[in-house]
């Protein structure tokens, strides 16, 4: 037996399928984190994100000069001793990813790591 849609409710539902589906492309969640390094030590040293979230790090050195590298998203961000500086990325690969000090003026550098991770959706 066939059943009978009214047109305009038929309407009504598509047109909320069409808002719902626009607000989730249009409105990327939204991730803020401040990350310090100090004593070769980067605070907090990890950080978890979903794919696609637009993250805003505010990366400070403490003391001396430090610097904030992840290799797999081309991010290189250097920060004088008590300087920070601001960025934004979209998390667009998902997978486990090492930040670390690229610096060179001090072997304790190569010690300054942490992990990004970006889940799957
Ligand atoms: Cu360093």
């Amino acid at each position: 037996m066939r059943r009978h849609v009214p047109g305009a409710a038929l309407a009504v539902l598509i047109a909320a399928a069409v808002v719902l589906t626009a607000a989730q492309e249009q409105a990327p969640n939204r991730r803020e984190f401040t990350i310090t390094a100090r004593d070769h030590v980067f605070t907090p040293d990890r950080i978890e994100v979903s794919k696609d979230d637009l993250v805003k790090i505010t990366f400070r050195a403490e003391g001396r000069p430090s610097s904030f590298v992840i290799d797999a998203y081309r991010i290189v961000k250097r920060a004088g001793g008590g300087q920070s500086v601001t960025f934004e990325f979209r998390a667009d690969q998902p997978g486990t990813f090492p930040y670390y000090c690229n610096l060179t003026g001090d072997a304790d550098c190569r010690n300054t790591k942490g992990t990004l991770v970006v889940k799957a959706r």
